[in-house]
């Protein structure tokens, strides 16, 4: 039975990652930080055959414990401060957990492998934020990276040393450029869960608008769900490597907007949203759209949910979670 390591478990892709490898028959292993996170339960609830272990990745000791519990065959690093508005506030804190974290991760990882002879792939959650102010559209594997935000620098820190460790170790370490990826189970921080969530309140009748910041920046969004078999499928190569992972069709908030009003039969929304300062960013990304002509031809990878759909989806699980805790049809 395969084994496999999970930091970022409580996350939106920790928890469809754990529940892809468990219907693949690995042991999960799955650290959580924090003396009482309050995710424990909902995370017992949905997968309750992942083991949890406690650390954290600004703690290398404690890196080196969960290895050496878990002995996985593989360890995907998804931890991180995620929220990219959040990274301005509070850049010192993003820069230790997702980059100088990264380093502790691969540094574990190669310690482990020392002490013990166990080969451990290692799989680094790099992210779309490096091409930050976009040098070709669409972007690639081969993009010039120009990171526009603290999480985004950080972001590139941590990718560029999971490509020094695979040239300096003959680390079996990749990196996947992950585009912004979506589900119900996607943070109330992050744009379109925001939205999905404001609409089924709207059309209940519990909220009366949102307010938001840029309606104008690009995002090229696919299904979360879809994305953690990527991450799988890299693992499983022979060589490691970096794979740029989207659908390749980009659409701006406005689109988002219109998309899932209309799910709730609403299609004019500019009475419902104003926008706000407050939500605009210092610096802001202002189009994002993937190449992953190199993920499908050498993972076999192809995203499965369509923008549509996926916007749907979020919708309609909202719409159900908001009846369920208001009592209202
Ligand atoms: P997420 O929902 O924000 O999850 C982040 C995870 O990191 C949470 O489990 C969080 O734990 C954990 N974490 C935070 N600080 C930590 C620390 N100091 N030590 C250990 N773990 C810590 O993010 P996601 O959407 O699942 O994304 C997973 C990874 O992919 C992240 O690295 C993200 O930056 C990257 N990425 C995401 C996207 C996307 O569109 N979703 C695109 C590209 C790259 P708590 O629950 O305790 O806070
Ligand atoms: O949903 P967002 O916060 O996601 P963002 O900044 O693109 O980052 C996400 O995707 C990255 C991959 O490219 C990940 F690495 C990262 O961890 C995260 O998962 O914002 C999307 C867009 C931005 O242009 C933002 O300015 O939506 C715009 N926006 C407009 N109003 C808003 C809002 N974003 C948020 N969160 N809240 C607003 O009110």
């Amino acid at each position: 039975m395969p084994r496999a390591l999970i930091t970022g478990i409580t996350g939106q892709d920790g928890l469809y990652l754990s529940e892809l490898l468990l219907s693949k028959g690995y042991e999960v292993y799955g650290l959580m930080r924090g003396q009482n996170n309050p995710k424990r339960e909902l995370l017992e609830q949905l997968v309750p055959d992942v083991h949890i272990l406690t650390g954290d990745l600004t703690d290398l000791a404690s890196l080196m414990r969960a290895l050496a519990e878990a002995r996985p065959d593989e360890f995907y690093n998804l931890g991180a401060i995620s929220f990219v508005a959040y990274s301005w506030e509070n850049a010192h804190l993003t820069t230790e957990v997702t980059g100088t974290g990264v380093l502790n991760a691969l540094e574990a990882v190669r310690l482990h492998t020392l002490a013990t002879g166990q080969d451990v792939r290692f799989y680094q959650a790099s992210s779309s934020e490096m091409f930050g102010k976009v040098q070709t559209v669409p972007q690639n594997e081969d993009t010039l990276l120009w990171p526009r935000s603290p999480y985004g620098v950080a972001k590139v820190y941590g990718h560029y040393m999971t490509i020094n460790f695979r040239e300096s170790y003959g680390m079996h370490a990749s990196s996947g450029v992950l585009f912004n990826h979506e589900s119900p189970r996607r943070g109330p921080e992050f744009v379109t869960r925001k939205v999905s969530q404001a609409v089924a309140r709207i059309s209940l009748g519990l909220q009366d608008g949102l307010v938001l910041g840029n309606l104008e920046a690009q995002r090229d969004w696919g299904f979360a769900g879809d994305y953690v078999e990527a991450m799988w499928l890299m693992l499983q190569q022979d060589a490691a490597d970096d794979y740029v992972i989207s659908t390749g069709v980009t659409h701006t908030i406005r689109a988002l907007l219109d998309a899932a009003f209309s799910t709730v039969g609403i299609d004019d929304w500019t009475g419902y949203v104003t926008q706000d300062p407050r939500f605009v960013r210092p610096a802001e990304v202002d189009l994002l759209v993937g190449d992953s002509t190199k993920a499908r031809e050498r993972l076999g990878w192809a995203p499965k949910v369509g923008f549509e759909e996926l916007v749907r989806m979020m919708v309609e699980s909202d719409l159900a979670e908001q009846r369920r805790i208001s009592g209202r049809s």
